[in-house]
């Protein structure tokens, strides 16, 4: 399938269909319409983001309705956008909120109530009005803001601004990216491209993406240039060269991609992995050896022995580090953040991998808000080589239907017994926890009582509600819950999600103190929108002392698919297998976690 490039500029981009339906759900939001029609606009508005095909050319198979949280309705609308250019039913709504409301949702902290009070009571109607008012300290006239609320709300917009300039979360970005690789591949005969790899940013798992870099050799540069210019996935080509394209995929994100003669792939790829400031670093470190350094090789400068204009290339990015006197450091290091200096010194840690992961200690299962059964989960958990998986769904408390007391956790005690008796029958080496997610309250205290606790294998202790309480409040509450003896693991410690959520005010610092002081694990929830601990946050713990542990927090059986996500911002941080207590086995890992019992 091709769909041709000539199409008018007002001709409506899976974007374009994205906003739209992004915008139904936040005006009936504002409108407080029914819950399941705002989420069923949602869904399907995440659908079309993710979609690696033209909205139009779906159109035009006739197969809108068979797109995942598409329904008839829909559809409709998605249909006459697509032919008219507008939604006669989106169109209507718009007439009941202007338009400038709809948009201050889109600031961080900014939920529809808070935007329709504003707009009611003080007539603002968009994201400037607010930002001079914020400024001008006018919002502390309505009930419950104060000047704090005008400081967050002036930090939200800030935050917003810069999101405005276009980096995309990881998890967005990664899944597109293979998906661009293994199309460039298949659009081609297998001896076209004789390598090809991700650059840039999400080569070194960066938490967004401003752009994705790709770099290929290849004896055809025309033939991949054009094969990457027709792919489904773009939209815009914005640069046609020889050897480099640069697109603009469905979604908004631009692509680059370059191609080089196999004898400078070393240097190239070095280059266009960066980050810059390290290559900044590297090339001052050439430089003082007498080479200066560019994407495809090393050229004597005269002020070393080489004679000046001497090349040399690298067909490997290894021997070009080696030849600066460098260990080869792992894309995930090349932040300038101390790794050239202990390359030098060949001082580099091992960092963790994925296949040193034993198990995983916060997941869900459909006794809380997961979507498969303990079963099932424990299955993937084996399929995926682990040895232990703790069953920590959501205490009381949270103010979510399904949450577990008491006596439903001793009736899931049933449940995950008779399952670990099958493994022990079976001679299987797997074991379920009996564990919980308990929900940190707004004043510390926990979900469940100290002997329900006590009576648990692994406790997990979050905070899901009231993320936005002043630093002092939420420090507090969370250092009450870091210090009771039964809770194990603190889990996604700010509440942040990339891109839409600030994390909390929280004095992480003191946080992490206590945690070391206590023994509490400190978690990495590697689910991409989370990321939390950071990998700048994840670094200092460890610097501090604290254990670490990765979990994906998955709801459903493809949840641990994430885990490459929290071991890339492990590996940001510089964090060995040692460090990570769900690297160990069973039993090591449980007196680790209770190390007094
Ligand atoms: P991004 O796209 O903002 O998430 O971050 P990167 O790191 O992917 O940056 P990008 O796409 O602008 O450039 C890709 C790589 O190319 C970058 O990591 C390092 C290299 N690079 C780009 N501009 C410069 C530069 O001005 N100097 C040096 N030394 N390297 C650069
Ligand atoms: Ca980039
Ligand atoms: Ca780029
Ligand atoms: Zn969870």
């Amino acid at each position: 399938m091709s769909t041709q490039t000539s199409a008018p500029p007002a001709r409506i981009t899976n974007s374009d269909v994205a906003v739209a339906l992004v915008a139904m759900a936040d005006i009936l939001q504002i409108l407080d319409a029914n819950r399941f029609r705002v989420i069923a606009f949602q869904n399907a508005a995440e659908t079309i983001k993710e979609l690696g095909q033209d909205i139009n050319a779906v159109r035009a198979e006739g197969k809108l309705q068979k797109l995942p949280n598409v329904g008839k309705g829909i559809a409709d609308m998605i249909e006459e956008l697509l032919a008219t250019g507008v939604s006669s039913e989106l169109e209507k709504l718009k007439e009941q909120v202007p338009l400038g409301v709809v948009e201050m949702m889109q600031v961080p902290d900014m939920g529809p109530k808070k935007a329709r009070r504003l707009w009611e009571e003080l007539n603002i109607t968009s994201i400037d009005e607010l930002r001079v008012a914020a400024e001008a300290g006018k919002l502390r006239v309505l009930k419950g803001f104060g000047e704090k609320s005008e400081q967050k709300i002036l930090k939200g917009i800030d935050l917003f601004s810069r999101r405005g300039e276009g980096r995309t979360p990881i998890g967005a970005a990664r899944p597109l990216a293979l998906s661009l690789v293994n199309g460039l591949r298949a659009a081609l005969p297998a001896d076209v491209i004789q390598r090809l790899e991700i650059g840039g940013s999400l080569r070194r798992w960066k938490e967004t993406i401003g752009d994705l870099d790709f770099l290929c050799v290849s004896d055809q540069p025309a033939a991949v240039m054009a094969a990457f210019q027709q792919l489904p996935q773009v939209r815009d080509v914005t640069h046609a060269g020889d050897t480099k394209s640069s697109v603009i995929l469905h979604n908004g994100l631009q692509a680059d991609l370059r191609v080089v003669e196999a004898k400078a792939w070393g240097a190239a790829v070095q280059y266009f992995t960066g980050g810059k400031e390290h290559n900044v670093a590297i090339r001052d470190l050439a430089l003082r050896q007498g080479w200066s350094l560019n994407e495809y090789c090393l050229t004597a400068t005269g002020q070393g022995k080489a004679p000046a204009g001497e090349q040399r290339f690298f067909a490997e990015e290894a021997e070009l580090y080696q030849f600066l006197g460098l260990d080869w450091m792992p894309a995930e290091m090349r932040e300038n953040r101390g790794e050239i200096e202990a390359a030098r010194q060949h001082k580099l840690p091992k960092l963790i991998e994925l296949s040193d992961i034993r198990g995983e200690l916060h997941g869900h299962s459909t006794w809380s808000d997961g979507t498969a059964s303990i079963a099932d989960m424990a299955e993937i958990a084996r399929q995926r080589g682990y040895q232990y998986w703790n069953v920590s769904d959501h205490s009381v408390g949270l103010g979510m239907v399904g949450g577990l007391d008491g006596e439903r956790l001793r009736q899931q005690a049933l449940e995950i017994a008779a399952l670990n008796q099958r493994y022990a029958d079976e001679g299987v080496d797997f074991h379920l926890l009996r564990g919980t997610e308990v929900e940190i309250l707004s004043d510390g205290v926990l979900g469940l009582p100290d002997d329900v606790l006590a009576g648990l294998d692994v406790v997990v202790a979050s905070i899901h509600s009231g993320l936005r309480q002043e630093r002092d409040t939420i420090t507090a509450r969370c250092l009450k819950a870091v210090r009771n003896p039964h809770v194990d693991i603190l889990g996604h410690p700010t509440g942040r999600l990339i891109g839409e959520r600030l994390p909390s005010e929280l004095d992480v610092e003191q946080v992490l103190l206590a945690c070391c002081e206590t023994g509490t694990v400190v978690e990495i929830n590697a689910h991409p929108s989370r990321l939390d601990l950071s990998d700048v946050y994840a670094r200092r713990a460890v610097e501090l002392g604290c254990k670490l542990a990765i979990n994906s927090d998955a709801h459903e059986v493809h949840g641990m698919e994430v885990m490459d996500y929290g071991i890339a911002t492990a590996r940001r941080a510089w964090l060995t297998a040692a460090d990570v207590v769900n690297t160990r086995p069973l039993k090591e890992m449980l007196t680790l976690l209770k190390p007094g019992v």
